[in-house]
C-alpha cells in the first residue's frame, strides 16, 4: 500500500520528486485511514449490488460538461452588485431594468418538482463553473432550501451545507437564493425562534443572498421572526404571498384581487425588499397574471418576483403576460429541467424576448449547453421521474403544489392504494373545502394530502367525517394543524372538525414560536460530540435541531460507509455492474479506481463474496444477501 501511495502521489506522477519527497510527505505513511475509507466505499457498493440492484443496472454515460470556450474575465454579476452597493443598490438596480430578470431554479425547485429532489451535489458542482460563466446575467440561482435540506441528508447522504459551500466557491458572481418556509424553516413544523434565527444567520454567512420567505397559510405572523433576522444580515428579504384560487373567477371571492393587494401592502410595510408571488401549484392563469401584476404595481413600490409552476402547460404564457404587466423578476429552469410540475422554460423565455424591450441579454447558444448537460444528468435520475407526460388542466381543480402533485402517486402507491389515486385527488379537493379553502403549500399542503389519504383509507367522506372521525386518531400533521402549530388560516378553523381531531386538547392562537422552548444548542453539541465523536459546529447543531433522526442516521451512515458524495451518481444509486469501472476521489489527489470483478454465489451462511479491483489490486468483501 505504501508503494501504491508513492506511485499515485501527484508529486511522483509529475516527476518532480527526489529522495526527499518520501521523507517530506507524511501522508504516504497514512495507510490505514485510506484503506478504511476504501473498505467503507466497497461495502456501500457491495450492498447496493447484492441487496438492491441485483444485476439490473442499466448503462449510463457520464454527462458531458460543456467546455467553456471563451472565458469572459468580467464575470461581475448581481453578487458583486450586492457586495458593492448593498441591498438598496440591488433594489434600485432591479427597478431601473427594462429587461426581464431571470432566476434559474434548476438546483432547487426544478429537481424537487420533477425528480423528487434527488439531484446530488456532485452533478451540480460539475456544471457550476459553466453556470457561473454562461449564466452570468441571471438575477439569481435558487439553489437551496425547500425540501433539498432534508433530502440531502435523508436520501443522498450528503451535507446540504457542503453543497452551499461548493457551489459558492465555484459561482462567485450570481446571487444565491433559498426558499425558507417561515417558522417551518426547511422542515414541516414550526421550530423555536432561536433555531430560525441561527439558521438564517448561518445560511447567510455561508453564502445565501436572497431569502424567499413564505408562510404556508399566508399568515404574516409566521414570517415575522425570519424576516426580522434576514433584515439583520443585510441580505435580501423576499417575502411571499402564496397564490391560490383564481382571481378571474369572481364567484370564488375568498382569495380575491383585493385580498392579494392588501396582503402585498402589508408585506411591503413589514420591510420586505422584494415581494415574492409564490404560485406553488401553477394556478395563476395568464390573464390573471396581467390583472394581479398591474394591480400590485399600482399599489406597492418594491420589486415583484414571480414564481410559478408549469403543471397546466400555461406557465410560459403566464410569465410573458406578467412581463408585459411589469413584473421585475421571474423564476424559470433551464429547458431540460423545466415544464410539467417544474418551472417554465428559461431558454424559451430568453428566446421569446429577444429583440423586444424586455430582452434578457442572455446568450441562447451558451445556455443551450447547460440545458444539454442537464438533459444527460436527468437520465441518471430516471427512477425518480413521476411519469407525467404532459401538462394537465386538472391542476386548476385540485390545486396541488408542483412537487406534491408529482409525488402524490408514489405516495399513494406506498400505502398500497395506487388504484385509488383518482379518489385521493378528488378527496384532496374535498379536504380543502372541509378546511374552509386554505392556502396549500408545505406544510399545509401536506396536511391536506395526509388527511385525503387517511379519509380514503378509512372510507371517510365530507359528510360522515364528523361522526365516524370521533373514534379515529388523525395523522400527526392534521393534529398539529388543528392545534394551531402551523399558524392560523384565514377565516379560522372549522370548529366542529377541530374538536373531533383534537379530542379535548386546546388549540393555540398565538405564534407557535412564542410557546416553543428554545432549542438547547449546548446540549445538542454535547450529544453529538459524545455520540459521534465529532468536532461540532453550529451547522451540525442546526441540522440536529431541525431533523434529529434524519441527521443522526446520516452521521451513522457516515461512520459506516464514509463520505459518499464523490461517487458518480449512477454508482451511488445503482452500484456497479460486473466489469464496470468507476473513479472516486477519496480526498484531494487520492483517486480510487474501482472495478467490480464479480459477485460470488451465496454461501451457507447467506453471504456473497464481492470481488473488486482497486487501483489494480484485488479486494474482496463479504456481503450478507438479505433477500
Ligand atoms: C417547498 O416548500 O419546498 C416548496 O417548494 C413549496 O412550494
Ligand atoms: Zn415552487
Amino acid at each position: 500500500a505504501f508503494l501504491i501511495n508513492v506511485l499515485n502521489h501527484e508529486k511522483f506522477l509529475s516527476g518532480h520528486c527526489d529522495t526527499h519527497f518520501i521523507d517530506q510527505t507524511p501522508e504516504l505513511f497514512d495507510i490505514r485511514p485510506k484503506k478504511d475509507k476504501e473498505t467503507k466505499i466497497l461495502k456501500y457498493i457491495g450492498e447496493k449490488v447484492v441487496n438492491e440492484i441485483r444485476g439490473t443496472k442499466k448503462d449510463y454515460d457520464i454527462p458531458q460538461v460543456p467546455k467553456i470556450s471563451c472565458i469572459n474575465n468580467d464575470l461581475k454579476g448581481t453578487k458583486q452588485l450586492l457586495e458593492e452597493k448593498g441591498v438598496k443598490g440591488v433594489i434600485d438596480w432591479i427597478k431601473n431594468q427594462r429587461k426581464l430578470l431571470l432566476t434559474d431554479t434548476t438546483f432547487r425547485d426544478a429537481h424537487q418538482s420533477l425528480i423528487a429532489t434527488r439531484v446530488r451535489t456532485k452533478d451540480m458542482v460539475k456544471i457550476a463553473e459553466a453556470t457561473s460563466v454562461y449564466g452570468k446575467d441571471l438575477f439569481s440561482l435558487e439553489m437551496w432550501g425547500g425540501a433539498t435540506y432534508d433530502v440531502a441528508y435523508r436520501f443522498l447522504r450528503e451535507s446540504p451545507w457542503r453543497r452551499l459551500e461548493a457551489l459558492r466557491e465555484r459561482i462567485p458572481n450570481v446571487l444565491f437564493q433559498m426558499l425558507i418556509r417561515g417558522s417551518n424553516a426547511v422542515g414541516y413544523k414550526n421550530y423555536p425562534d432561536n433555531v430560525i434565527r441561527t439558521f438564517i444567520d448561518e445560511a447567510s454567512k455561508k453564502g445565501i443572498d436572497v431569502f424567499r420567505i413564505f408562510d404556508s397559510l399566508n399568515w404574516l405572523r409566521g414570517m415575522e421572526v425570519a424576516l426580522d433576522e434576514v433584515l439583520k444580515t443585510e441580505k435580501i428579504a423576499e417575502v411571499c404571498l402564496c397564490y391560490t384560487g383564481d382571481i378571474l373567477d369572481t364567484r370564488r371571492d375568498k382569495y380575491s384581487l383585493k385580498y392579494y393587494v392588501d396582503l402585498a401592502k402589508e408585506i411591503e410595510k413589514m420591510g420586505a425588499h422584494i415581494l415574492g408571488i409564490k404560485d406553488m401549484a401553477g394556478l395563476l392563469k395568464p390573464y390573471a397574471a396581467t390583472k394581479l401584476i398591474k394591480a400590485l404595481k399600482q399599489e406597492i413600490s418594491i420589486p415583484i418576483h414571480l414564481h410559478t409552476h408549469d403543471t397546466s402547460g400555461n406557465g410560459v404564457a403566464t410569465l410573458l403576460m406578467a412581463t408585459e404587466a411589469g413584473v421585475d423578476i421571474v423564476d424559470t429552469a433551464f429547458n431540460s429541467m423545466s415544464g410539467l410540475t417544474s418551472q417554465p422554460a428559461l431558454n424559451s423565455i430568453v428566446a421569446a424576448l429577444e429583440n423586444t424591450e424586455y430582452d434578457t441579454g442572455i446568450d441562447l447558444m451558451n445556455i443551450q449547453k447547460i440545458s444539454d448537460y442537464w438533459a444527460d444528468v436527468r437520465k441518471v435520475y430516471e427512477a425518480y421521474e413521476s411519469g407525467l407526460k404532459s401538462g394537465t388542466a386538472e391542476i386548476y381543480r385540485y390545486e396541488i403544489p408542483g412537487g406534491q402533485y408529482s409525488n402524490l402517486r408514489p405516495q399513494v402507491e406506498s400505502f398500497g392504494m395506487g388504484h385509488l389515486f383518482n379518489e385521493v385527488k378528488e378527496m384532496y379537493k374535498d379536504v380543502n373545502e372541509l378546511l374552509g379553502d386554505i392556502v396549500k403549500v408545505t406544510p399545509s399542503s401536506k396536511v391536506v394530502g395526509d388527511l385525503a389519504i387517511f379519509m380514503v383509507k378509512n372510507e371517510l367522506t365530507k359528510d360522515n367525517i364528523l361522526e365516524k372521525g370521533k373514534s379515529l386518531t388523525f395523522p400527526d400533521s392534521v393534529v398539529s394543524y388543528f392545534k394551531g402549530m402551523m399558524g392560523q388560516p384565514l377565516g379560522g378553523f372549522p370548529e366542529e372538525l377541530q374538536k373531533i381531531v383534537l379530542k379535548g386538547e386546546e388549540p393555540i392562537t398565538c405564534r407557535p414560536g412564542e410557546i416553543l422552548e428554545p432549542a438547547n444548542f449546548d446540549e445538542i453539541a454535547k450529544k453529538l460530540k459524545d455520540e459521534f465523536n465529532m468536532d461540532v459546529n453550529m451547522r451540525n447543531i442546526l441540522s440536529y435541531a431541525l431533523y434529529p433522526k434524519v441527521y443522526s442516521d446520516y452521521l451513522k451512515s457516515l461512520q459506516e460507509y464514509g463520505e459518499l458524495s464523490n461517487l458518480e451518481s449512477h454508482v451511488f444509486f445503482y452500484g456497479l455492474k460486473e466489469g464496470e469501472i468507476s473513479e472516486v476521489e477519496l480526498e484531494e489527489g487520492k483517486i480510487m479506481i474501482i472495478k467490480l470483478v464479480e459477485v460470488g454465489k451465496i454461501d451457507e451462511e447467506g453471504f456473497r463474496k464481492v470481488v473488486f479491483e482497486v487501483n489494480g489490486n484485488r479486494r474482496e468483501i463479504k456481503v450478507l444477501d438479505k433477500n
